[in-house]
């Protein structure tokens, strides 16, 4: 009989963690997560997995360089997917220490102990769209570089490191991932703040959602979906780059009218700039834009190229935009507001 798959992810409590520590176990392997320590509760899938026994959980923030020994001695893992990430572009302009300590010194620290402690296993980076910034859509594996937030500027350097393991002959991957959303998104992104307010708006408990940029544009896909990819790319015969992406886009206003109908409400806009809002069918606004949510800078247009992991791996993002919307709202609609 073979032996059990271990899986090292790190960033587990995330959305895509908690995704893919399911389906890794859906798939018999043995799953370890390593977990801030803090006083909140383990989200509901993470302390469920936790409960049957196909995961264990590891204590320590990846910002601490002498962890990794530790962590990486107990499990032995056969792959890493280094999900854990500052991953809060708005954020990262405030804090670009921190986010650089997270994004990339910790890869750095972490790669060093894992190519030596465990040199056959398997590591998939998760790199981000935001490293192509401004450059011309659609974006591909080999499109350059052109970060613009302290976030993307890490990621671009953690990526850049994952090729010098790989070229010195390590099984490091990157997944270069566009947006991806979910009902475990957290509210700190458009996508579930929008869900979220609607969700509230129909209870009574909002009037309006106050919102940035609406004319901002994403590649969005459904977060289930893009941790199968992670997987496929862990499991490629050879380690590579690859786009996941669904090559579709859309903008923060068309997930808002998506949104807004999901609970019955169509959205009227009008104005322009700061301006700029939307009222229902009754005349009632819904939508305000509020400055102190625009970004000092903006990518010009994430699209993704997938034509490269369609023909490799095989993978497709399944879910349409419409279904991720209507899923959100849907979910959001059926839990307590204050979880
Ligand atoms: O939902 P967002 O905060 O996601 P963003 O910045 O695209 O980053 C996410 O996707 C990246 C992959 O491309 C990841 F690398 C990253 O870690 C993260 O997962 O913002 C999406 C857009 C932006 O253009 C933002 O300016 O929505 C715009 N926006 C407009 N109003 C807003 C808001 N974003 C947030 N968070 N809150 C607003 O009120």
């Amino acid at each position: 009989m073979s032996e059990q798959r271990r899986a090292l992810i790190t960033g587990i409590t995330g959305q895509d963690g908690s995704y893919l520590a399911e389906l890794l176990a859906q798939k018999g392997y043995a799953v370890h997560g390593l977990v801030r320590r803090s006083s909140r509760e383990l989200p509901p899938a993470i302390e469920s997995l936790r409960l049957s026994g196909s995961l264990t959980l590891h204590y320590g923030d990846i910002r601490d360089a002498s962890l990794w020994e530790r962590v990486l001695t107990e499990c032995l893992p056969h792959e890493i997917y280094n999900l854990a990430s500052q991953s809060n572009i708005g954020l990262s302009f405030h804090c670009a220490e921190e986010t650089t300590e997270t994004n990339y010194t910790a890869v750095k620290n972490l790669l060093a102990v894992a190519t030596r402690l465990v040199p056959t296993v398997r590591f998939v980076q998760a790199s981000s769209s935001e490293m192509f910034g401004d450059a011309p859509a659609p974006q591909s594996e080999t499109t350059p570089f052109a970060p613009k937030n302290p976030y993307a500027v890490a990621k671009v350097r953690a990526q850049e490191l994952c090729h010098e393991y790989r070229q010195q002959g390590f099984f490091i991957a990157c997944a270069i991932m566009y947006n991806h959303e979910s009902p475990r998104r957290s509210r700190q992104f458009v996508t579930r703040k929008i869900s979220y307010t609607f969700a509230n708006i129909a209870r009574g408990i909002e009037s309006h959602l106050s919102i940035g940029n609406v004319h901002a544009v994403r590649d969005w896909g459904y977060a289930p979906d893009y941790v199968e990819a992670l997987w496929r790319i862990a499991r490629h015969h050879e380690p590579d780059d690859f786009v996941v992406a669904t090559g579709v886009t859309h903008t923060v206003q068309d997930f808002i009218t998506a949104a807004a109908l999901e609970f019955g409400l169509s959205l009227f806009w009008s104005g322009a700039g700061t301006t700029m809002q939307a009222v229902d069918q009754h005349g009632t606004t819904r939508v305000v834009i509020d400055p102190q949510y625009f970004r000092p800078t903006e990518p010009h247009t994430l699209i993704g190229d997938p034509q490269k992991i369609k023909r490799v791996l095989h993978w497709e993002a399944t879910t349409p935009f419409l279904e991720t919307v209507a899923i959100m709202c849907r979910a959001d609609a059926a839990t307590h507001p204050e979880r």
